[in-house]
């Protein structure tokens, strides 16, 4: 698909078409939604839970959107806006492919190739290691330089924020990358709801420490929990969001369920996982890979081609499911939505 530079939007960027809420009201919408018989062909095929009595095969009720030329902005768009979330029994994206016609990665393969050092270093291993892990009850605290601190527990976090589905390309930076059909909601949301402090530069995000159900939390060569930082207006920017879903699903636990940090233009590292406590703060935050290897991960971590590892090249890498390599493209993609963040900074010196 092309689109002159000039049209893009954020929308066409992540090409969010489906809005979701959950709750009550919600609920009530779903009935309306569903007596009114609206349908889509990209709908998925999916009914309320509460409606499976009079689910017919036809016609299905469905997660419409209200009017997709007219959805904007995530956040400013009133929670109104949105269908009700219901999780599809089979994987479900409104999408086949990203905004550079990239086919989406399988759901087969986004859950089955993770990184989550909690669990094991083997990729192929996360997912068996992980189905165990208990993702409620769960609560998030969103705290430090803020006006308004707030303790989240799941439920909160569904219900007060529109859920959107985004699809974005995530490349590690082991140079091999997928593309993600996400469901999450805007961090920018969340941060405004919490009211940083002027001080407040950066936000430091941690994932859960519990060795009993993180045997990889036991190991001595990493700084245990996992910390991620971003400079406040990087974690403004709307790209990044919290992710609570994966192909119209909720997180599996290797995937970093319930509640895991997505910003698209930054090497997958950055995309912590399981966060169960989000500080606004004046220093730089030193990240777990930073404190294992500062020479090898920045804290800016921005997909560069340019800039290679030490111990190997970044200009290439493999999207899982091919055979040869492709191209890296300068912040994943998404330069001309992000670099105006990175004016006049050396790229090289902040890798
Ligand atoms: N807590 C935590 N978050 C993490 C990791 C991890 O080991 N622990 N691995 C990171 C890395 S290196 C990548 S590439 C992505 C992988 O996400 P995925 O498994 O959902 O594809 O998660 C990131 N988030
Ligand atoms: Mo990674």
């Amino acid at each position: 698909m092309q689109i002159k530079s000039s049209e893009i939007t954020p929308e066409h960027i992540y090409l969010t078409r489906r809005r979701f809420m959950v709750g009550v009201g919600a609920l009530v919408t779903g009935a309306l939604v569903s007596s009114c018989g609206s349908k889509t062909e990209s709908a998925p095929a999916i009914a309320p839970v509460q409606a499976k009595t009079i689910a017919t095969p036809t016609p299905r009720p469905v997660a419409t959107i209200a009017n997709p030329t007219a959805a904007s902005a995530s956040t400013s768009e009133p929670a109104a806006a949105a269908t009700p979330y219901v999780e599809p029994a089979e994987p479900f994206a409104s999408v086949k492919a990203d905004e550079l016609g990239d086919a989406l990665n399988s759901y087969q393969e986004i859950t089955n190739y993770n990184n989550f050092y909690e669990f094991t270093t083997e990729k192929e291993g996360v997912a068996a290691m992980s189905t165990n892990f208990k993702t409620s009850p769960w609560t998030v605290e969103v705290g430090g330089l803020v006006n308004n601190p707030k303790t989240y527990d799941m439920d909160d976090l569904w219900r007060k924020f529109t859920q959107e589905e985004r699809v974005y390309r995530l490349r590690c930076v082991e140079a091999w990358s997928m593309v993600i059909p996400w469901l999450g909601f805007s961090l920018a949301a969340l941060l405004k709801e919490a009211d940083p402090m002027s001080k407040a530069k950066y936000v430091r995000f941690e994932t859960l420490y519990d060795p009993k159900q993180f045997p990889g939390q036991e190991s001595a060569w990493y700084t245990w929990p996992y910390i991620e930082g971003l400079r406040i207006d990087e974690a403004m920017h709307d790209l990044t969001i919290l992710s609570t879903g994966m192909y119209g699903k909720r997180l599996l636990p290797q995937n970093g369920a319930p509640l895991r940090l997505v910003v698209p233009w930054k090497y997958g590292f950055k995309c912590i996982k399981s966060i169960v406590r989000i500080d606004l703060v004046e220093e730089m935050p030193t990240s777990l890979w930073m404190a294992a290897a500062p020479r090898e991960y920045g804290f800016y971590a921005n997909v560069n081609p340019d800039v290679p590892h030490p111990r190997w090249s970044q200009s290439t890498e493999r999207r899982i499911g091919e055979w040869s390599r492709r191209q890296t493209l300068p912040f994943n993609g998404y330069a001309e939505q992000v670099s105006s963040l990175y004016q006049g900074m050396s790229l090289q010196a902040n890798f």
